[in-house]
Order: C-alpha cells, then sequence, then structure tokens
C-alpha cells in the first residue's frame, strides 16, 4: 500500500472515530426475538402521544406522566396536511414543533418512535394527506403515480432530513430508536393489484435510502419487504405471528379504548381487559409494544377525521384528554410494566415452553439459568380457574392473566385491580355571568343571490374548490319560471342528491331545511316543499358543510365531498311528476365565511368593526342560524384544565382569544339504546362493547388549554354558531377529581390520591367482602372488627394522599369470611 493511500485510510478512520464518539451513538437492531438496543434485547412499552392534540406547554407532564407509568418509548405520527398546509410552505410552529417534542421526549429519558407514514389514518382530518396534493393533476394516493412518490419522498425526506439535523436519531445519540414507513398498508395492498406490491417495494426502498440508522417498521404489512419489520394493530395480538421467522413479535397499536363519532355513544375498555392483553401478548412472545392512544388529546382546529370525529379525542386513554390520569387503568398498567421490566431477561432470552392446564388455560414458562419467569393466562371468558401449577395451586379468575416473576408467588393478576379510581367532576364555583355580543355571518340580500368567489357550469366536488381552507361551501344558482311553466299547477319540492355532511337549503333568501348525516349514511337525497317560488327568476342557495375528510379505506382520497346532484325542482300532481334538473346550470361558489374572512375570532378585531355588520348586545337572539357571538370572560384561576360548556348550543366553531379549539355539536345526541348499565371485562372486546352515555349529547364539554387563556388579563371567547343555539348558558369549569374508590386485597397496599387537593372525608370502607360499584359500595356479611372508616379517616383526611397495608393486623381480625379473600373497600371524597 502506498503511504499517501495509507495516510487517507488513516485519517478517513480518525473522521469516523471521532463522528461516532463525539455523540452517544445507540445501536439498534432486531434479532427473531426482541429490538436489541447495543446488542441486548429489550422488552420496549411504549405509547402514542400525538404532539397536535395537545400543547407544547402540556408536553413535559404528560411525557413525565408516561414515563412515570413505566413507558420506555413515546410513539408519534408526523402529519402532514398541517405541516404543509400549501406546497412547500410548512409550517412547525407551536404545538406543531415536532422537533421541540422529540426533545422533550429526550429530556425525559425516553425513547421515541417516529411513524412518518405520512399517511397516518389516526381519525386525522383525510388521513394527513394535504388536499392541494389530491387536487394536483393525475394524482393517485398510495400506489405507483410519479406525482405521488414524489411528493411522498419530498416530505418524509425534509422530515428525516430535520431529524438528523437536530441529531434525534439513536445512531446520533438521539432518541429515535424506530421509525415507520406507510401504515396498514396490508389492509388495502390487495386493492391496488400488483401496483399496491410495486408501491410498498418502492416505499421500502424509499425509506431505506434515507439512512436514518434505525430499523424501519411497516405495520399491518404481512411479508413486508426486507428489511422493513411488520408489526401487529388491534385491540389483542396475543396470535400475531409475523410472517418473517427473523422478525421479533412487535405490536405497534394496542387501542387502549375507542374514538368517538358525533352521535355516537362513548367507548370504555376495561382496565382488567387492556391489561390482560398486554400480559397476554408478553406471554406469548411479544416483547414490544404501543398503547394507542397513551394520551389521546383534542382535535383543535379542523383537524378531526372522519367525517364525523368528534373534537374531544379522549380514547379512554390511560391519560385523560386533558393529561390527568385516567385511575385505575394508569396505575393498573403501570404495576404490570414494572413487572414485566422485571422479567426482562427471561422474556427475552430465556427457553420458553407451554403447559396446557385445561379449558382455556395455558402457563407458559420462560426459563434461563439465572431464573425463570412464568404467566398463567385463562382464556376462558367464563369460567374462573383453580389450576396446579408445579405443585401449587393458583386461583386465575376468567379471563385474565396471571404474572409470577419467580414462577412462584402471584405477583399481579390482570382482573384484580389494587389501583384506585377516579371519578373527575367539575369544580363548584358559581359560574360567571357572561355578556354576549352578536352579529349575522351575512346580510341576507347579498349572500344568498350568487356572488361568489366562482363560477362553473355543473356541480363542483367540495374539497376540489375549497382545497379544505374551510368547512363550508355556497353553491348557488338562479332558475327562471315563467308563468307558462308546467311546474306551477303541481305541489313543487327541492330535490338535492348530496354527499354534504351537513346541508342547509335557502330558496329565495328564506330557509327551507337541512339534512345531517346520521347513522353512517354519507350519501342521500334531501326533498323539501317550496311553495315561495315566484314569476321570474328564483335563487337557490345551498349550504355544504364538511365535518372532517375521511380517513381511511382504499381510495379513500377520492370518496365525494360536497353537493353532487342532481339538484331538481320537482313537481308532483296525482302519480305524475316532472322534474326540472338544475344541476347543469351555472352555479356560483363562495368558499367559506364572510366572518372567517374578517377574522372575527381574532383578538384584534375585538371592540372594533371590522365590517360594516356590527357587533350588538341588544336583542340577543337564540337558535339563529349562522350567528357570531363573542363574550369576554376570566380564567378560572388555578392550574387545574379548563373546560367550557356548551349545552345550549348548537353546532359549529369556537374559538378563545383567537385560537380555535374545535368543532362543538351539543345538540348531536347519542342514541338511546345500546349502552350498558356496567361493563363486564371478560370476554372479547369491540368498539360497540361497554358503550355509556346513551341519549346524550356525544360532546358537551370541550378543552380549553391553560396556554390559551390569559391568567391575569381577559380573554375573549368567539362562536360561529352554524345550527342556531342559546349561549347564555356557556360557561367555564375546571376538572378536579371528586370521588376516589379503591379496592384492595388483602396483603395489598391501598394508595388513595386527591391529585393536590386535601381528602376532605370518607363516605364508606369495609373490609371483609363488601361489594357493588363505586358510588354503591354495601358492607358484605362479614367485617374486620375495627372501624375501617375511622381509620382510614385518621390516616388520611386533610392529605393530599395516603397509603395503608390491607391486613387483618390493621383492620382487625374478628372475621367470618369462610375461605373467600378478604378485600377492602373504600370511597373517598376529595
Ligand atoms: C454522552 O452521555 C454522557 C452520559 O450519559 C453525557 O454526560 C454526555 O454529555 C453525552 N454526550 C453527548 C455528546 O451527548
Ligand atoms: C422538495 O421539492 C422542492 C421543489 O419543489 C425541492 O426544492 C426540494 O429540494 C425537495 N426536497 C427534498 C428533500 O427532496
Ligand atoms: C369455558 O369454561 C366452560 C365451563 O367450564 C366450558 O364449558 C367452556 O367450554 C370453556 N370455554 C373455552 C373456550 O374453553
Ligand atoms: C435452553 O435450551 C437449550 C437448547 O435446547 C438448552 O441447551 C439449554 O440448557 C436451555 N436452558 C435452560 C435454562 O433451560
Ligand atoms: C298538493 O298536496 C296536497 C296535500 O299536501 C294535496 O291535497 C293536493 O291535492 C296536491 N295538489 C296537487 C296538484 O297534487
Ligand atoms: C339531548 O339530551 C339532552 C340531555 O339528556 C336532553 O336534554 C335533550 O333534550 C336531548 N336533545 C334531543 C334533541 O333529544
Ligand atoms: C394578559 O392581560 C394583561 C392585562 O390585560 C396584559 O397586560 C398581558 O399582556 C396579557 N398577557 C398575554 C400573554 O396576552
Ligand atoms: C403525597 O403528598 C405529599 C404531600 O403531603 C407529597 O409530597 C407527595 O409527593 C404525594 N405523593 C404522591 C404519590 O402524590
Ligand atoms: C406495611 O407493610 C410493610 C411490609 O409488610 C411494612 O414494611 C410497612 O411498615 C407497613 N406499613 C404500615 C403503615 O403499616
Ligand atoms: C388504518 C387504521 O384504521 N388505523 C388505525 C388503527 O386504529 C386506530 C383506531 O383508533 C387508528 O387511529 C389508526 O390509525
Amino acid at each position: 500500500m502506498k503511504m499517501k493511500h495509507f495516510i487517507f485510510l488513516l485519517s478517513l478512520f480518525f473522521i469516523l472515530i471521532t463522528t461516532f464518539s463525539s455523540s452517544n451513538s445507540t445501536i439498534v437492531s432486531h434479532d427473531e426475538r426482541a429490538i436489541t438496543i447495543n446488542g441486548q434485547r429489550r422488552i420496549l412499552i411504549s405509547g402514542s402521544i400525538h404532539y397536535p392534540r395537545s400543547t407544547s406547554d402540556m408536553w413535559p407532564d404528560l411525557i413525565n406522566k408516561a414515563k412515570d407509568g413505566g413507558l420506555d418509548a413515546i410513539e408519534t405520527y408526523v402529519f402532514w396536511n398541517v405541516h404543509e398546509p400549501a406546497r412547500r410552505q410548512y409550517d412547525f410552529s407551536g404545538n406543531l414543533d415536532l422537533v421541540r417534542f422529540i426533545k422533550t421526549i429526550h429530556a425525559a429519558g425516553l425513547y421515541s418512535v417516529l411513524r412518518i407514514g405520512p399517511y397516518v389514518c389516526a381519525e386525522w382530518n383525510y388521513g394527513g394527506f394535504p388536499v392541494w396534493l389530491h387536487n394536483m393533476p393525475n394524482m393517485k394516493f398510495r400506489t405507483v403515480n410519479s406525482g405521488f412518490m414524489n411528493e411522498m419522498q419530498n416530505f418524509t425526506t425534509k422530515i428525516v432530513n430535520m431529524m438528523k439535523e437536530e441529531n434525534l436519531f439513536s445512531s446520533q445519540g438521539g432518541p429515535i430508536i424506530l421509525a415507520q414507513i406507510e401504515n396498514e398498508y396490508g389492509n388495502v395492498i390487495s386493492s391496488y393489484g400488483a401496483e399496491g406490491k410495486a408501491y410498498i417495494d418502492w416505499c421500502a426502498n424509499m425509506a431505506n435510502s434515507l439512512d436514518i440508522g434505525v430499523p424501519w417498521l411497516m405495520c399491518q404489512q404481512p411479508h413486508a419487504p426486507a428489511p422493513m419489520i411488520e408489526t401487529c394493530n388491534g385491540f389483542y395480538c396475543d396470535q400475531y405471528k409475523p410472517s418473517n421467522p427473523s422478525s421479533p413479535k412487535m405490536w405497534t397499536e394496542n387501542w387502549t379504548g375507542w374514538f368517538k363519532n358525533w352521535g355516537g355513544k362513548h367507548p370504555y375498555r376495561t382496565a382488567e381487559d387492556l391489561a390482560y392483553s398486554v400480559a397476554r401478548f408478553f406471554q406469548t412472545g411479544g416483547t414490544f409494544q404501543n398503547y394507542y392512544m397513551y394520551h389521546g388529546g383534542t382535535n383543535f382546529g379542523r383537524v378531526a377525521g372522519g367525517p364525523y370525529i368528534t373534537t374531544s379525542y379522549d380514547y379512554h386513554a390511560p391519560l385523560d384528554e386533558f393529561g390527568n390520569l385516567n385511575q385505575p387503568k394508569w396505575g393498573h398498567l403501570k404495576q404490570l410494566h414494572t413487572l414485566l421490566k422485571s422479567m426482562e431477561k427471561p422474556l427475552t432470552y430465556g427457553n420458553i415452553s407451554t403447559i396446557d392446564l385445561g379449558n382455556s388455560v395455558t402457563a407458559t414458562v420462560y426459563a434461563t439459568n439465572e431464573g425463570s419467569s412464568c404467566f398463567i393466562g385463562n382464556v376462558n371468558a367464563t369460567a374462573d380457574a383453580l389450576v396446579n401449577f408445579k405443585g401449587k395451586d393458583y386461583n386465575v379468575p376468567a379471563w385474565s392473566v396471571s404474572v409470577l416473576p419467580d414462577c412462584d408467588k402471584e405477583a399481579y393478576n390482570t382482573a384484580r385491580v389494587n389501583t384506585q379510581t377516579s371519578i373527575m367532576t367539575q369544580d363548584s364555583r358559581e359560574p360567571e355571568k357572561l355578556e354576549w355580543s352578536w352579529r349575522p355571518e351575512f346580510e341576507r340580500k347579498t349572500i344568498l343571490k350568487g356572488s361568489g368567489d366562482l363560477i362553473a357550469k355543473g356541480l363542483v366536488d367540495q374539497k376540489d374548490v375549497t382545497n379544505d381552507a374551510s368547512d363550508y361551501l355556497w353553491y348557488m344558482t338562479r332558475v327562471h319560471l315563467d308563468k307558462k311553466d308546467p311546474l306551477w299547477s303541481r305541489n313543487m319540492t327541492l330535490r338535492v342528491h348530496s354527499n354534504a355532511h351537513v346541508l342547509h337549503a335557502y330558496v329565495n333568501g328564506k330557509y327551507v331545511g337541512n339534512q345531517i348525516v346520521k347513522d353512517n349514511k354519507f350519501d342521500y337525497g334531501f326533498e323539501k316543499k317550496v311553495n315561495h317560488l315566484v314569476h321570474g327568476t328564483n335563487h337557490i342557495s345551498l349550504l355544504s358543510v364538511s365535518v372532517g375528510l375521511q380517513n381511511y379505506g382504499a381510495f379513500f382520497e377520492t370518496g365525494p365531498t360536497g353537493i353532487n346532484g342532481p339538484v331538481k325542482l320537482v313537481g308532483y300532481k296525482g302519480d305524475e311528476t316532472i322534474e326540472k334538473d338544475l344541476s347543469a346550470h351555472k352555479w356560483d361558489y363562495k368558499i367559506g365565511l364572510n366572518g372567517f374572512n374578517h377574522k372575527l375570532f381574532s383578538t384584534k378585531s375585538v371592540g372594533h368593526q371590522t365590517h360594516h355588520l356590527k357587533w350588538s348586545t341588544e336583542k340577543l337572539p337564540a337558535d339563529r342560524m349562522l350567528t357570531w357571538y363573542k363574550a369576554n370572560f376570566k380564567a378560572p384561576l388555578g392550574k387545574d384544565p379548563v373546560i367550557v360548556d356548551f349545552n345550549g348550543l348548537g353546532k359549529g366553531e369556537a374559538w378563545i382569544n383567537g385560537q380555535s379549539i374545535g368543532r362543538y355539536w351539543p345538540s348531536f345526541n347519542s342514541s338511546d339504546d345500546g349502552c350498558t348499565e356496567e361493563c363486564d371485562y371478560r370476554g372479547e372486546y369491540g368498539s360497540d362493547k361497554c358503550a355509556f352515555m346513551c341519549g346524550k349529547p356525544t360532546q358537551r364539554w370541550y378543552h380549553v388549554p391553560r396556554s390559551f387563556l390569559n391568567e391575569t388579563g381577559h380573554n375573549t371567547i368567539t362562536l360561529f354558531e352554524e345550527m342556531g343555539g342559546d349561549p347564555t348558558m356557556v360557561n367555564f369549569k375546571t376538572v378536579v377529581i371528586g370521588t376516589v374508590c379503591a379496592r384492595a386485597h388483602e396483603h395489598n397496599k391501598v394508595e388513595l390520591s386527591c391529585n393536590n387537593r386535601p381528602i376532605s372525608a370518607v363516605k364508606f370502607a369495609s373490609f371483609g367482602n363488601p361489594s357493588g360499584h363505586c358510588g354503591s359500595f354495601t358492607v358484605g356479611t362479614c367485617e374486620g372488627a375495627n372501624d375501617a372508616a375511622k381509620i382510614i379517616a385518621k390516616e388520611c383526611v386533610g392529605k393530599p394522599n395516603c397509603s395503608m397495608n390491607v391486613s387483618s393486623h390493621v383492620f382487625g381480625s374478628k372475621l367470618d369470611c369462610g375461605d373467600s379473600p378478604k378485600r377492602l373497600f373504600v370511597e373517598i371524597e376529595c
């Protein structure tokens, strides 16, 4: 070797050494058992927190609570349409500051999983795709299409480069251990034929070429092209087996609850069943799992997808919409995480053997030379089991898993919850009386007679013309009826065939009626009588309202939006009808709202007259459609989360100091049936199981993040009321823990906490065999000798939290409970 070459190689070597040693590079890889970090197999527990669904002020607290709950990693999607609202114009400010979010995760000492997508589904508007992308020529999403592939690559590359510049991949010393390209494409690939396979191969190559130094995932993608790792999504993934034998068993979406639709009920997944699904997954060889969602949060602005996803995206996740611990879910899972982590070595390196104990009960042993860990799982949904395992008896309730970290003592059972239940309530302060002013959205004469932003022959698709800049699009046309028209001798109706989520119809400035999509029927016919047509020119004005664009399904981007027609005047006489089709007429289109264009919600417009229409404080109307309202208010004191009660309002959008808190629709009640009085955690969960709040508003309360408020000065709320409602009942509240209940078996510890407020009273306490539900506990047939309520009151009242051992030693032993295990039930007031 020549000296020159040697020196060159030597210096190259030094450059490499210095680049790798200057940062704390972490090597992430995988084998058939687990993700490995610096060569060690790991048990990794991750949770989804979507950064735009909270505020940057909330992030540190959410992430710390996730860490405290036993998580190793925070997972998020990246939301293309909010980052690139117009082509090559980017927004990474405020709660879209992805780099800051990842750095906050890093600062907390957690890993992060970056699911770039950029298709994300996620009940997010249009699945995260920008609508301008759809409106590019010859565009087809998620298949072999050069326009689409260019844009997808451009955005993905941009995100990857942003992460690299900040050294955020773990190969660079950052927290990102895994990334994802595409999303659940396996569910739809067959609809795309051969091009589907070519497209997913292209995705894999493209991702791979970005050279991020950590593995890429593809979820719900059997036979994912190497080196992509395929993973499972679902309510349960214990039965899942990767099709590639060298892939570990990974679960990227464990649905902790479910989302809500307008008109839907309140979904609820029990802590017992969620813990069961997790324990089963690890019992059956899983090593990585992610909660979808760990914190669901709020769909601020117009980011909700759907159609028809609500503003709250609480998801019944372990952290509630506002960031409070959702107890007992959070605490029950925390205990499980702690145990699983303590079993990391056997779970990832041990030899696995399973023993069938009959009647759907199996034990699994993870054996290493240093020690073993075991699970006993009872998959039977109805029968509790008493089994003998390694010479000892174990009681394993139906649909539960017992965890035996040393294969001897049961340290945890998914169905035995020892964590407190917290029932959230609202502060009881007298609400502030708000002084409202109002103004109409338009002067009837102007808007309803044409004069739009564009004119076209025929009906257009809503998203094609609005680029989704607004929920609202006016369709306006004229029809001339002379005296001889045969319609005059008939009963006349206006008939509109539509895909508008909400349709409002006006004829000659007069409201004819509306139609709201119900029960997911997004393609419908509207027909209403019109008896005020005139000889000469008549004005037909239709307002189409979208409520979140579709986010899921093969070719979902092509789904029709708005009024697709035909639009007809129909005349009836006996059995005979005649129709006048207006669909091919010249139509005027007006995009969006006047008030929006004049930024009526902006703080700058407060107190100023921004338009020839004035704000008025007189004759405050109720039930007036298309009306703007505003009022000043004081921020509720303290640090507790703030909500606003929209009882009395119809439907619309709300802003606090110029920032949108999302769409509201408290007048939309869920149906009366299909709710459960109480929820049996046993048996397979589905999104309809255990629904609550039947016949009540789907969403009455809306989150107002603290960072939107001025603590000292005045604040302004602005409403755009579309359907008509009464704002006088609107009021602000804070969310606090009201009641806490706890149930604990003997030999456990009971911990009670009112967060930061003092425990004020013990409402119920019994040690023995009490029964019932939180709020209606009853004493059983046997009872400890000591007065449990008195003991707990002495220990707890006046303090924000307390803990006690549940034992006969504390609560007295004069018991006659036979063989049944003794339990303590407590209810306290905060
Ligand atoms: C590497 O890690 C050590 C200890 O964890 C820390 O003190 C040091 O600042 C890190 N260096 C870099 C470049 O991040
Ligand atoms: C994205 O496309 C623009 C041109 O529209 C180009 O300037 C830019 O370099 C591209 N970005 C990447 C990361 O490819
Ligand atoms: C569950 O247990 C019951 C009662 O022992 C039994 O009849 C049933 O077959 C079991 N089901 C399963 C799936 O094992
Ligand atoms: C695990 O299995 C291997 C191969 O069968 C065996 O050599 C080893 O002794 C086993 N280890 C334990 C702890 O059972
Ligand atoms: C119009 O409708 C009314 C009832 O709604 C009916 O009595 C009348 O006969 C109808 N007229 C024609 C011309 O069909
Ligand atoms: C919706 O539910 C609320 C509360 O239960 C009730 O007061 C209201 O009348 C219901 N509205 C409709 C339209 O049924
Ligand atoms: C809050 O209101 C006070 C009093 O009106 C004002 O001085 C202050 O600038 C406001 N703060 C913010 C963050 O807007
Ligand atoms: C319990 O309350 C004390 C103050 O009395 C506080 O210092 C501590 O952090 C609280 N513990 C928990 C777990 O909330
Ligand atoms: C609870 O039990 C543990 C261990 O059994 C013991 O160390 C602790 O002191 C007990 N605490 C109280 C308050 O009695
Ligand atoms: C494609 C799809 O539906 N993905 C979803 C998996 O389930 C949760 C349901 O809440 C979605 O948000 C995911 O994006």
